[in-house]
């Protein structure tokens, strides 16, 4: 079992894509550990996307997280982190296929819908940044063992 953060970003709470995302997660069998809907300060988006800080699409960036509510949340399963990235699809939508999230939902890079952590590194630090562990609350889904049928 892995744990993963992911963000639905302002423009798939702004157009009602809340419900499909984590409709697609929980489709797929991954568990719902956290939940919560809030608007991103600058200095937790400056956190969030330190490693990007020196980047030409940083301000922007910045702008767009902020600027309207965010739903975040923590999933777990087998291979979350990859299996929610495939899910996701390339960061730019136009690289995107058909079926996954940003294939399905978005046209342009800087409007992409959602967000995973991109390894398991990350996904521990993204985690604490928006979660405490009080926060988290694991419980076994009755069908998971048609999804773990080994276990
Ligand atoms: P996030 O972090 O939002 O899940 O995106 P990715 O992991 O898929 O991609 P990333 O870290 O490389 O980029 C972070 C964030 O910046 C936006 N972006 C990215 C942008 O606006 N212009 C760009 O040229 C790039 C590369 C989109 C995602």
């Amino acid at each position: 079992m892995q744990r993963t953060f992911v963000m639905i970003k302002p423009d798939g709470v702004g157009r009602g894509l809340i419900g499909t995302v984590i409709g697609r997660l929980e489709g797929r069998g991954l568990r719902l550990v956290g939940l919560k809907l809030l608007s991103i300060s600058p200095e937790l988006a400056a956190k969030h996307y330190a490693a990007h800080q020196a980047k030409p699409f940083y301000p922007g960036l910045i702008r767009f997280i902020t600027s309207g509510p965010v739903v975040a949340m923590v999933w777990e399963g087998a291979d979350a982190v990859a299996q929610v990235r495939a899910m996701m699809g390339p960061t730019d939508p136009h690289q995107a296929p058909p079926g996954t999230i940003r294939g399905d939902f978005a046209l342009a890079i800087d409007c992409n819908v959602i967000h995973g952590s991109d390894g398991e590194a990350a996904a521990e630090s993204e985690i604490g940044l928006y979660f405490t562990p009080d926060e988290l609350v694991s419980v076994p889904r009755p069908e998971e063992s048609w999804i773990y049928p080994r276990t």
